[in-house]
Formats: C-alpha cells, sequence, structure tokens
C-alpha cells in the first residue's frame, strides 16, 4: 500500500459493489454465473480486500474456507455451496464425491469439496485481515482459532506433498498451482491419457468464450486426473511407482508457501505459540526453492517435471514470484526484477503489468487464460515483492496501472498485456478486492 497517487475514481465504489454482489452470506464467490461456490485462494485474495469493507467479514470469509478443512489437513480448492444447482459448474459436487471418495483422507461429512488443494496464500491473508482491526481481531480469537488450522495446512503440504523428496511442495494437478493451462503443463500433460470427448459438459463455455479458457483436449486430460486422484482415495504417494501422472513443482505455490510460513510465524507469536518452528522451515524451503527451481542463466525460477522431464524450459509469471520472498538472496531478488522488466516480460517498457507468460515464448496467447493475459493477483503479488526488495518506483507504476486497469476493464478476470482489453468473466473478486487494497 502506498499513498504515491490517488485511486482512480470509481474504483473504490465499484470494488465495493463487486463484492458484496458476490458476497453468499459466509463467503464470497469469484464469479456468480463462472465460478458459483467458494474456491481457495481467491478467498485469500478476496478477504485481503474485503478486510477494508469489513474485517469481520473478512474474517469468516477465512473461517467459512478452513471449516471445509480435511483431517489430514488440506484446505480442498473448492467448496460447494449446496444452494447452487449441481450442473452450474463442471466439475461438481457429484463429481469430486468427496464425503465418500475422500472418506480415508478425511474429508468433512457436513459438506462437499474437490479433493485437491491451491496455493497456501491463507496465513498471509489471515494475518493481513488481522492487522485491519487488530483488537476486534483479538476481542473474536481470531488468530488464536485459524491458528492451528494453518498449522495443519502447512503439515500436510510439508509432509504428504514433499513428492519430489527434495523439500519442495509438489502439485498433483494443473489446477492446483491456479494456473490451470499455463503452458509449462503442456510438456507433462502430453503424457497423460484425455477422458473421451463427450463424456462431460464443460458448463463454463456457458458463461466465457471458448478462445479464452482451456481447451477440450485439455479439459480431458484435467479430468482424467482428477478422475484418477478421486479413485485413488485422494491419497498422496511418493514419486516413483503409484501416484498421479502429473507431478511437479511449481515455484509459486512454493513461494506463496514460504510467505505464508513467515505470516505464520507472526501469528504463533501472536497467540503465544511457538514461532520458531515456522521460521525454520521458511528458511529450509527457501533454500530447498534455490537449490531445485532457480535457473541463473534464465534470470527465474522454473518448474520442475517429476515424472522425468527436468526442468521446464517454459518462462512463466510463476516464476517471478519468489520475488514476494522475505530473506530471499539479494542477488536472486535483483535478477528477478530484471527478468521482470527485460523482454520477455516486458514490465514498465512494452506492458505496464506482468503477463502469465513469456511474450516471446512459442505458445504466447494475449487472449487464452494463463498463455500470456495479465492477472490481477500475479501483479498484486509482485507489487508487493517489488516493495519488499527496495523497488518502490516500479512497485508505484505497478499499482498505478493494476488499478487503471481494474477500473476500465470492468474488474476483468483477466486482460489483454498489450491492450488491457478485457478477458473472461467481469466483476471478478480478487481484482476487485486486490485493486482495493491497493488503492487505501
Ligand atoms: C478451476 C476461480 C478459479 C481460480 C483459478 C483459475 C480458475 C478453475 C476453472 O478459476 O480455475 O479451479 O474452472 O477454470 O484458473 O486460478 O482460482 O476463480
Amino acid at each position: 500500500m502506498t499513498s504515491a497517487r490517488p485511486a482512480p475514481p470509481g474504483l473504490a465504489d465499484g470494488a465495493r459493489r463487486v463484492l458484496l454482489a458476490n458476497w453468499t452470506g459466509s463467503s464470497t464467490v469469484p464469479s456468480p454465473g463462472l465460478y458459483p461456490h467458494q474456491w481457495s485462494w481467491d478467498s485469500a485474495f478476496i478477504a485481503i480486500g474485503s478486510r477494508h469493507i469489513s474485517p469481520r467479514r473478512a474474517q469468516r470469509e477465512l473461517e467459512t474456507l478452513l471449516a471445509a478443512q480435511w483431517s489430514d489437513g488440506r484446505i480442498p480448492h473448492i467448496v460447494f455451496n449446496p444452494a447452487v444447482p449441481p450442473t452450474a459448474y463442471f466439475p461438481g459436487p457429484g463429481f469430486w464425491r468427496s464425503t465418500t471418495a475422500g472418506a480415508a483422507a478425511g474429508a468433512p461429512r457436513h459438506v462437499e469439496t474437490s479433493g485437491i488443494v491451491q496455493p497456501p496464500v491463507h496465513a498471509l491473508a489471515c494475518l493481513l485481515v488481522h492487522r485491519a482491526d487488530p483488537r476486534s481481531s483479538a476481542r473474536h480469537g481470531f488468530l488464536a482459532r485459524v491458528h492451528p488450522r494453518l498449522a495443519a495446512w502447512h503439515r500436510y503440504l510439508g509432509r504428504a506433498r514433499d513428492l519430489g523428496g527434495g523439500g519442495l511442495v509438489s502439485v498433483v494437478h494443473p489446477w492446483e498451482p491456479g494456473m490451470d493451462n499455463s503452458p509449462c503443463w503442456d510438456a507433462p500433460l502430453a503424457r497423460v491419457e484425455p477422458v473421451p470427448p463427450g463424456t462431460f459438459h464443460r458448463a463454463d463455455l456457458d458463461h466465457g468464450a471458448a478462445s479464452d479458457r482451456p481447451t477440450d483436449l485439455d479439459y480431458g486430460r484435467y479430468v482424467r486426473l482428477a478422475a484418477d486422484y478421486r479413485d485413488g482415495g485422494y491419497a498422496d504417494y511418493r514419486d516413483g511407482g503409484a501416484g498421479s501422472a502429473f507431478l511437479v513443482e511449481d515455484p509459486g505455490v512454493n513461494a506463496l508457501l514460504i510467505a505464508s510460513e513467515h505470516a505464520l510465524a507472526e501469528i504463533a507469536a501472536l497467540v503465544g505459540a511457538d514461532a520458531s518452528v515456522h521460521r525454520r522451515r521458511a528458511a529450509y524451503l527457501t533454500a530447498a526453492l534455490v537449490d531445485r527451481l532457480w535457473d541463473p542463466a534464465a534470470g527465474l525460477f522454473r518448474c520442475r517435471d517429476l515424472r522425468g522431464g527436468g526442468l521446464i524450459p517454459e518462462l512463466s509469471a510463476a516464476g517471478l514470484l519468489p520475488l514476494l520472498v522475505p530473506g530471499l538472496p539479494r542477488e536472486i531478488a535483483a535478477a528477478l526484477v530484471r527478468t521482470a522488466c527485460g523482454p520477455h516480460f516486458g514490465l514498465g517498457h512494452t506492458v505496464r503489468l506482468v503477463p502469465s507468460y513469456d511474450l516471446r515464448g512459442r505458445a504466447f496467447d494475449p487472449a487464452r487464460y494463463w498463455r500470456g493475459p495479465t492477472w490481477f493477483n500475479v501483479n498484486w503479488l509482485l507489487e508487493r515483492g517489488l516493495r519488499l526488495h527496495g523497488e518502490p518506483e516500479r512497485a508505484d507504476a505497478l499499482r498505478a496501472a493494476a488499478l487503471e486497469t481494474a477500473v476500465a476493464s470492468g474488474f476483468a478476470e483477466y486482460v489483454d498485456p498489450y491492450t488491457g482489453e478485457a478477458r473472461g468473466t467481469r466483476d471478478f473478486g480478487w481484482t476487485a478486492a486486490l485493486a482495493l487494497d491497493l488503492a487505501v
């Protein structure tokens, strides 16, 4: 947050309107049409914005999500709203069948959820929500309630999801890192046999342009991977032998976990619990991230394909997200800034906001989802990272561009990185929330 330039007129009112319209009474949907349930990392970003409207509502948002946590510690990527027709979103509760297929892994019985996860932004969100009104947070025991759940979530990731054995968290589905059709997944996904076309109905195409969304072939593979994971009881296996055909270490997921371990250390200290364990975890994960995913020649972190492909050559914005990590070696932070501002991501000259994928990459597409368009959560995270690593002017410029683009695009889900033209759905939850957070 900064007071560098006033926010564009209409931003705060517009963002509030979106967040109110998308609020269901206990959580906020990313979009009433396209995404009519509660999503994990969306809710974390949304709470970061809605804390400026009502800290109590932001607390409720996060606690609704945490109430759907499985007893093995995982926070599911979707919590289904039973009032929404089952056909409104695919794959819905009838596909995931968490209460039966997830029983052995500890899925709750009172609510239907998916069985995969999303990036762990939650401890960071809880800390920021607490800071919005520390007295009310303390009075209501917010941190004391969320602390054990957040600790269990991080333990799940550290123990059950270190599937490569090198200390980092692995993802078992392209929906888990939240950047579903990133070109990084093209090679690992090519090994996955898609389910036959016509065996499922894509509800997303009722709400969005097909050219903005993943392809049918992508979906065939997403469905295969999710069905296999479900049919294995949502069990996680160490690399080799059983387990997901898609197994990747993603720098964005791991960077967010490290930032959240730092936040959890602060939360632990505030509730009188042991903070040192989280500081040690953060340091350990930072070393593992640098050791396993840093590519000094490219000046960014890469994804690692644990099913045989090694480091994935594509340049994704996920590889810049470790800029968010406190304690990142100084020369690596400087290299990340150079890469963000270089020809592949173009920040500050070719484009005003960082695109999701290499502007010069073989698969770059300015319209299609995570294959080039600009996303607001990525830019919010990078704005924070730029400030953290001593780049306030670049952070100010990015902030101004994010605010203008958010309003001009009607709080679009994502935008064309060159023109700022709106793509995907409008009145998108985290776009409104994170713009509000940058504005205040
Ligand atoms: C699958 C809700 C989610 C985001 C993801 C984004 C998209 C879902 C979908 O929407 O994914 O989880 O149906 O395409 O890729 O990051 O959390 O906004």
